[in-house]
């Protein structure tokens, strides 16, 4: 069921739960303001779940309240995942679902990495 942008945060929620180890998953990085691991339904040979370790519903949630520092850390991390993975050449896609509209299920914010294959246009 894919969530409200608006609603509070839930600290009940799977990637909150994954964050605390309450949970496991495949982790493929950790630093200071992230925490990245292999989604467990991939939509792609590559697909990684990037999250911030700080408590956000959403993408509109992180990008107006978090502070500049951590919106750096974290856009560091997603494109510091993605090259460690090797998928700078020959290209990938990072997408944040947002809200009923973005399809969104989880209200922990995540960026996804998708890569491994060609993607196709989204747009254009
Ligand atoms: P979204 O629709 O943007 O909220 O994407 C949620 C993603 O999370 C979806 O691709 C499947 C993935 N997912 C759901 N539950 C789990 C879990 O328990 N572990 C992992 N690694 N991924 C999960």
């Amino acid at each position: 069921m894919p969530i409200d942008a608006t609603q509070p945060y839930d600290d009940q929620n799977i990637f909150a739960k994954v964050l605390r180890g309450e949970l496991p998953s495949k982790k493929v990085y950790e630093d200071e303001w992230a925490l990245a691991f292999h989604d467990i339904n991939p939509q792609a040979p590559v697909h990684i779940l990037v999250v911030p370790k700080r408590a956000y519903v959403s993408w509109d949630d992180f990008s107006a309240k978090a502070p500049d520092a951590e919106i750096a850390g974290f856009s560091r991390a997603v494109g510091r995942i993605a090259r460690d993975a090797g998928l700078v050449e020959p290209g990938y896609r990072v997408l944040y679902n947002v809200g009923g509209h973005g399809g969104q299920e989880i209200p922990h914010l995540h960026a996804h990495i998708f890569g491994g294959r060609p993607l196709g246009r989204m747009v254009g």
